[in-house]
This record gives C-alpha cells, sequence and structure tokens, in this order.
C-alpha cells in the first residue's frame, strides 16, 4: 500500500469513529505498538543507510497526519460525550416534588403518653431504666428469694453473665429509692422480657408502667384514688375502678384492679390493668441495706408507700381495636401504617 492510501484510509476511519472507544480501535491500529505505520517504521532497518532519513521523514509525516487527526475527533467525540451526559441528567426544577411518607407514634407510645400526661397532672416525675437487670433488684430486693415460687410466675431471660432481661419494671423501684430520699411519686416506663408462649393477650417482650409513692401515713385509699384517678383521666369522669385482692411478694397487701371500659358501639367489660398494692416492709428493708452499703443513710424504715405495674399493650388493643398483641411488634406496615402522620 502507498503511503498516500494508507493515510487516507486511516483518516477516513477517524472521521467515521462514532465513539472514544471506537477511535482507540483506529488508534490502536495505526499507530499503535504494532500498528500499521508503526510497523513500516520497523523496514527502515533494511534499507540501505543513505535512503533511510529520506523514507523515515516521510513515513514520520503520515504518522503526525494521523496523530493529528486523532487528537482533533478524540476532543470533538468528548464534547458530543459530555454534551450527551448533560442532556440526559438535566433537572426539571419545576417539576413538583414527591411527596416523603410522614412517621407517626406507635399506639404503644401514644397510650404511655396519655398514661404519663395524667401522672405528671398529679405532680409525678417520670423515668426509665435498664432492661438489663441483676437477680437482686429484679427478685431479691423486692422479697423474691430464690426458692420462693412467685419467681415462676415470671419465666426469665437469662444472660450469660448471670445478668438477665428484667420481668417487670419493679427493679425500678429499688434502684429509685437508693438514689432519692422519701416523700417521692414516681412512674417508670419501659420494656419488660418474659420467657413464655406467646398468644393474643401475650407477648415475650412487651411494656409496663410502674407507680411508686413513698412518705408518711400513705394508705391503701391512696392508692385507689389514684388508679381512679387514672382511669378517669383514661376513659372519662364516669370510668370505674375495681380491685381485687391478689398476690405480690413485694406488696402487702395487694390487689388487682381493673377498669371499667366501654366504646361507643356499646361494647363493654372489665379491662384486667395491672397489679398494685402497699409497699412490703421488706422492700425498704431491702432498699436501706442498699443505702447502707453505699453509704448512704437509712431512710425507708417506718415509711409507708405503694405501688403499681400495668400493661399498656391492654389499653392500646382496645382503644385502637388491635385483636391480637402480636401485631405491634411484627412490623407490618399495613398496621403500623394507619397510625401514620397524626400525632394525636
Ligand atoms: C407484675 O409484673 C408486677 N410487677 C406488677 C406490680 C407492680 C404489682 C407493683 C404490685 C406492685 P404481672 O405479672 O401481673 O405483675 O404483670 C402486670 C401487667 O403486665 C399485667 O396485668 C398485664 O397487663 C401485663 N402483662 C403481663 N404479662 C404480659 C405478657 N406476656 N404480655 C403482655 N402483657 C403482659
Amino acid at each position: 500500500m502507498t503511503d498516500q492510501s494508507l493515510q487516507d484510509q486511516a483518516l477516513q476511519a477517524i472521521a467515521a469513529a462514532p465513539d472514544l472507544d471506537a477511535l482507540q480501535a483506529v488508534k490502536t491500529r495505526y499507530v499503535g505498538k504494532s500498528g500499521l505505520v508503526t510497523k513500516e517504521l520497523g523496514t527502515l532497518g533494511k534499507l540501505p543507510p543513505e535512503e533511510r532519513k529520506a523514507r523515515g521523514a516521510e513515513i514520520n509525516a503520515v504518522r503526525g497526519a494521523i496523530e493529528a487527526a486523532l487528537t482533533e475527533r478524540e476532543a470533538l467525540l468528548k464534547q458530543a460525550a459530555l454534551d450527551a451526559k448533560l442532556a440526559s441528567e438535566a433537572i426539571d426544577v419545576t417539576l413538583p416534588g414527591l411527596p416523603l411518607p410522614a412517621g407517626g407514634l406507635h399506639p404503644i407510645n401514644r397510650v404511655y403518653d396519655d398514661l404519663t400526661a395524667i401522672y405528671e397532672r398529679m405532680g409525678y416525675a417520670v423515668i426509665e431504666g435498664p432492661e438489663v437487670e441483676d437477680e437482686h433488684h429484679n427478685f431479691e430486693a423486692l422479697n423474691v428469694p430464690w426458692y420462693h415460687p412467685a419467681r415462676d410466675l415470671q419465666d426469665t431471660f437469662w444472660l450469660e453473665d448471670g445478668r438477665l432481661l428484667r420481668t417487670h419494671t419493679s427493679p425500678m423501684q429499688i434502684r429509685y429509692m437508693v438514689n432519692h430520699e422519701p416523700a417521692l411519686k414516681v412512674v417508670v416506663r419501659g420494656k419488660v422480657y418474659r420467657y413464655e408462649a406467646t398468644d393474643a393477650t401475650h407477648e415475650a417482650m412487651f411494656h409496663q408502667l410502674e407507680g411508686l409513692v413513698v412518705g408518711d401515713g400513705i394508705s391503701m385509699t391512696d392508692l385507689k384514688g389514684t388508679i381512679a384517678e387514672m382511669a378517669r383521666g383514661l376513659y372519662g369522669p364516669t370510668a370505674r375502678v375495681r380491685f381485687q385482692p391478689s398476690y405480690y411478694p413485694f406488696v402487702e397487701p395487694g390487689a388487682d384492679f381493673a377498669v371499667w371500659w366501654e366504646n361507643p358501639r356499646g361494647e363493654s367489660k372489665w379491662l384486667e390493668l395491672g397489679g398494685c398494692g402497699m409497699i412490703h416492709p421488706n422492700v425498704f428493708k431491702a432498699v436501706d441495706d442498699l443505702r447502707e452499703a453505699e453509704g448512704r443513710e437509712r431512710v425507708y424504715e417506718g415509711k409507708t408507700g405503694f405501688a403499681f405495674g400495668l400493661g399498656p399493650e391492654r389499653i392500646a388493643m382496645l382503644k385502637y381495636g388491635i385483636p391480637d398483641i402480636r401485631y405491634f411488634y411484627a412490623n407490618d406496615p399495613k398496621v403500623i401504617g394507619q397510625f401514620r402522620g397524626e400525632l394525636g
């Protein structure tokens, strides 16, 4: 092939390369390491010395022309690629934005907020506490020794280090009294855990609201009045409360309480809410022992007080018509999505 036709062929291929990849292939074919022009330069060695210079200049002229055309085409194709990218990524700032799905409060948090608002009105402090507890705070200090059958009432998730997931919020009674002197009024909100089979009204993880009041001359009447006030806060001025004797090792006497629940559809029933009672003297003694071990004064002997614990899930199930407690924690958007957007 003559120099001229080699050059023409190359320039044609360059002009026809549709994109940068194709152009690279043309470059390799003609001026790459073993390209056609490069090979031609390799033949110089076989020529007689006096011809080499002139022939070298000829081939270099072809190479120069091809390289100039490559550079020019490359700049053109790069600009075209950039233009195409900019065109495809153009943003139409006049389009309306996409709506962001609004979150909402979980039904349990709504009930908690209702309950804590009622107790705050009565002057209670609202606290939380650790979900990982030790045996002493969860059982012993609450007058539940290891051999006591009441431990079977609350099957426990044990951790490998001997600690446990609290089975109720009552250990916070102990923690709070160790750190505060009477008189005191406090409610505790938080998760509790029990190793038990689940069904429509029982979960292995659920919530409790614990109340604790300690002072001088606190009586069962104060306890009943407090629960009645809570019931009125939840269900209006005509709400009714029922107490039935019951047993919890950390109170004496102990009771279960229920509220009369009615809805506009005419359904009504006693809603078993939780347990309560007057603080057992052994609990005060255990608190004073812990205080003493920390170098604090014993201040609970001779005091009186009451405590109660209830499950907000039961209230939420009836309030929102949720038939199975497991729906609360299954994270099914069809259930939880119904509570989206409204924060009341
Ligand atoms: C207790 O946990 C006591 N600590 C309550 C208490 C506190 C009594 C202070 C006296 C003084 P109980 O095991 O009954 O008691 O649980 C209290 C409430 O938690 C129950 O009435 C119920 O509303 C709720 N509850 C209990 N187990 C479950 C469960 N597996 N799933 C959902 N809610 C539950």
